[in-house]
C-alpha cells in the first residue's frame, strides 16, 4: 500500500497508540549548551518543565529533523544557537528518531502519532502556565515538516492555534497527494511558510503553505508570481516582492498559496 493509501486508512481509524522514546530537549539563554530533556511518551514526563529553564513569558520555538536525521545534528546545534543569539526564547527541539527505526514508509504514518504526542505537551503548556497558541513557531524539515502539521492538526481539534509553522523542504514522496490532515497546508497554523528547493525530488511539488519560496536562489526576497516558467520568462515583473524566510513578511498571508521565486 502506498503512503498516501496508508496514511487515509490511519486517519479513518483514528490514532491511539504511542511512540516510545521520543522527547523534547529545551534550551534557553540560561542553558543554552547542556538542554533539560522532557519525556513526551507519557503525560508523567511534561512534569519536567517544572524546575527547567522554561519560561512562559517568551515565545518558543520548536524544531524537527527529518527521516534519518536526528536532534543533535549539527545544523540544529546551530540553528538553536542562532535562534537564541536572535531573540530571547524557549528553544524546543524533538527527538522523534524512534519512529523511524522502522523506515520510511512506518515513519510517515506515525508522523501522526508523533504530532499528536507533541500537541499534548503544547496543550499541557497553554493549560498549566497559560501560554496561548500564538507564542508557539514550529520549525520543520522534510518529514519533520508534516510532524509540525500533525502538530497543528492534533491542536486545530482542540481549539489551539498554532501561530506559525515553517517548512524546510516538507518532504514529497507519500505526501504529495495524500489527505490534507495527514501532511502540512496552510489550516495547520495561523501562518504557514515554507521554503521549497528540492522540489520532485526528495521534497514536495506543491506549495501549501500560505507563503511559499520555491526554487530560490535569494533567501532573502523573491517575486510572487503563478508559476516558475512564467516567472523565468520575465512575466511577473513588477509583481509583489517579499521577503521570504525566517523574517519573512507574514502579514501578506491570505486564504489561499502564495508562490515566490527568485
Ligand atoms: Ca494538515
Amino acid at each position: 500500500m502506498s503512503v498516501a493509501k496508508t496514511l487515509s486508512a490511519v486517519l479513518l481509524v483514528g490514532v491511539v497508540s504511542c511512540v516510545a522514546g521520543i522527547k523534547l530537549v529545551l534550551n534557553t539563554r540560561q542553558n543554552p549548551i547542556l538542554p533539560t530533556n522532557v519525556d513526551i511518551s507519557s503525560a508523567a514526563g511534561f512534569a519536567s518543565f517544572k524546575g527547567s529553564t522554561f519560561s512562559a513569558s517568551r515565545p518558543t520555538k520548536i524544531l524537527i529533523h527529518g527521516y534519518v536525521d536526528n536532534y543533535n545534528s549539527v545544523w540544529w546545534l546551530q540553528m538553536t544557537a542562532a535562534l537564541l543569539q536572535a531573540e530571547d526564547v524557549n528553544v524546543l527541539r524533538l527527538d522523534w528518531a524512534e519512529s523511524y527505526l522502522m523506515g520510511y514508509q512506518q515513519a510517515s504514518v506515525n508522523i501522526i502519532t508523533v504530532g499528536a504526542q507533541v500537541a499534548n505537551s503544547i496543550q499541557y503548556l497553554t493549560s498549566v502556565y497559560g501560554i496561548s497558541g500564538s507564542k508557539f513557531h514550529v520549525i520543520g524539515h522534510s518529514l519533520g515538516a508534516h510532524v509540525a502539521g500533525a502538530i497543528g492538526e492534533a491542536l486545530k481539534n482542540r481549539s489551539i492555534q498554532l501561530d506559525r509553522i515553517t517548512g524546510l523542504d516538507p518532504a514529497g514522496p507519500g505526501f504529495d497527494g495524500a489527505p490534507g490532515a495527514a501532511k502540512l497546508e496552510l489550516t495547520d497554523a495561523r501562518v504557514v511558510d515554507t521554503i521549497m528547493t528540492n522540489g520532485g525530488g526528495l521534497g514536495s511539488n506543491l506549495a501549501e503553505g500560505h507563503l511559499n519560496s520555491i526554487k530560490g536562489q535569494n533567501l532573502i526576497t523573491a517575486t510572487q508570481c503563478p508559476e516558475y516558467d512564467t516567472f523565468q520568462q520575465g512575466q511577473c515583473t513588477g509583481q509583489p516582492r517579499a521577503i521570504v524566510g525566517y523574517r519573512a513578511n507574514l502579514t501578506a498571508a491570505g486564504s489561499s498559496p502564495l508562490k515566490f521565486y527568485s
